[in-house]
């Protein structure tokens, strides 16, 4: 729904460090464009890294300090920070980058305090309901920061969701896509995405596709676990190659546009993801999907992992929760077998159909950008 201040339209800056991969500017642009685009409201994107913003957005010219791509005005963030006089009405610090003083100076300056976000990651455990919405008043300065915490219940920001992106998803022609990539779908074929990082299971997995009784149509973007899969098929291999192993066709891709691996995620009847978008990506592309979660020295990344699976797993019959469960944990423990692979898919169709009601569940939640522009509305 299109909101906007009375008189003029919101003015908001997004500030995103490129600490490593993809998932912070992944997460920031598709934020920076729906708050345009489906809210009117004027958007800064700031960004230190404009090689990384390019490869998932080809129209952005990363020489560029200052250009308008998707409604969002994208500036390169530069150090040091120029003295500015515009500070936004609200300002989010993606992942708790840290915002350069100069700016926060000048927030604390402006005539009405801006509405500061603390962006945070996503999370599914319980400690999101306490912390979600929460102020930090500032040791020294008149500025409050709330912390704004994705999630999967009302108790938290919610999760990122065009207004027509599950209207695009129902109208997608997977059949069409496959034969536009050159691959007419076989019968019986199993089409699977790979995005993961570097991982040792990929060999046992690879394995077990060629040698199954499926025929599987494995598509990988170039992206860190291709260098797994090299390893895996001791081949080394670029995007456009095409490499055949008994039941197994696995095409490499270039690293797609952002809104084309959308497609692909929707094309495929399952989704190896990664880190935080991806997921959250093909959770809303409705198909199976394994997580390959960014892992913390830690090992945080563990119970973020199992209080995520109690959350999907939920409704499941213990076969098939137990089949997930243990093929997830050995996609992250890089130790699948031919066993584990097998037992899961087994399960594909009760999964499958889960996977879809569970959709259809957190499709009922206020989307994030949503949850975002209200909370900031009501502090403005
Ligand atoms: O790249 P990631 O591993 O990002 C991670 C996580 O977000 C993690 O939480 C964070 O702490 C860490 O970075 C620093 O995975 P993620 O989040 O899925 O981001 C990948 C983005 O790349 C996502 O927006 C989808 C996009 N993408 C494309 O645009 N084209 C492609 O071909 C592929 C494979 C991905």
């Amino acid at each position: 729904m299109p909101s906007s201040l009375p008189n003029r339209p919101q003015h908001w800056d997004i500030f995103c460090t490129v600490v490593d991969n993809f998932g912070d500017i992944g997460v920031c642009w598709r934020l920076a464009r729906q708050l345009a685009f489906e809210h009117g409201f004027s958007v800064r994107l700031w960004v230190d890294d404009l090689g990384a913003f390019a490869r998932l957005c080809p129209d952005l010219d990363p020489a560029l300090g200052r250009q308008i791509c998707g409604d969002v005005d994208i500036r390169l963030w530069p150090t040091p920070f120029p003295e500015m006089d515009d500070v936004a009405d609200v300002v989010v610090e993606a992942f708790a980058c840290q915002l350069p003083e100069s700016y926060v100076a000048a927030m604390a300056r402006r005539q009405a305090a801006p509405c500061w976000i603390n962006l945070e990651y996503l999370s599914a455990e319980a400690w999101v309901a306490d912390c979600h919405g929460l102020p930090s008043p500032h040791p020294q300065l008149p500025l409050t920061k709330h912390f704004f915490i994705p999630g999967f219940d009302e108790q938290s920001a919610g999760l990122l969701r065009e207004h027509d992106l599950l209207a695009h998803h129902a109208d997608f022609d997977a059949a069409a896509w496959w034969q536009a990539q050159g691959a007419a779908p076989q019968p019986e074929q199993l089409g699977v995405s790979l995005f993961a990082y570097e991982n040792a299971s990929v060999h046992a997995l690879l394995d077990a596709w060629s040698a199954g009784e499926r025929p599987v149509r494995c598509l990988v973007t170039d992206s860190r676990v291709l260098a797994s899969v090299a390893d895996a098929l001791q081949h080394p291999l670029t995007p456009g190659d095409n490499v055949k192993r008994g039941m197994l066709e696995l095409r490499v891709l270039p690293f797609m546009p952002q809104q084309a691996y959308d497609d692909l995620l929707a094309a495929c009847d399952i989704n190896f993801v990664r880190g935080e978008d991806s997921l959250v990506r093909a959770i809303w592309a409705g198909k199976p999907f394994v997580w390959h979660i960014y892992p913390q020295s830690d090992a945080a990344h563990l119970v973020k992992l199992d209080a995520f699976l109690d959350r999907f797993c939920n409704g499941l019959s213990a076969a098939a929760d137990s089949a997930l469960r243990c093929f997830w944990h050995s996609w992250n423990a890089e130790t699948t077998s031919a066993g584990d692979w097998r037992q899961f898919a087994l399960h594909l169709p009760e999964i499958a159909g889960h996977t879809l009601r569970w959709r259809a569940q957190l499709a009922q939640l206020t989307d994030l950008a949503a949850t975002l522009a209200d909370f900031c509305r009501n502090r403005l």
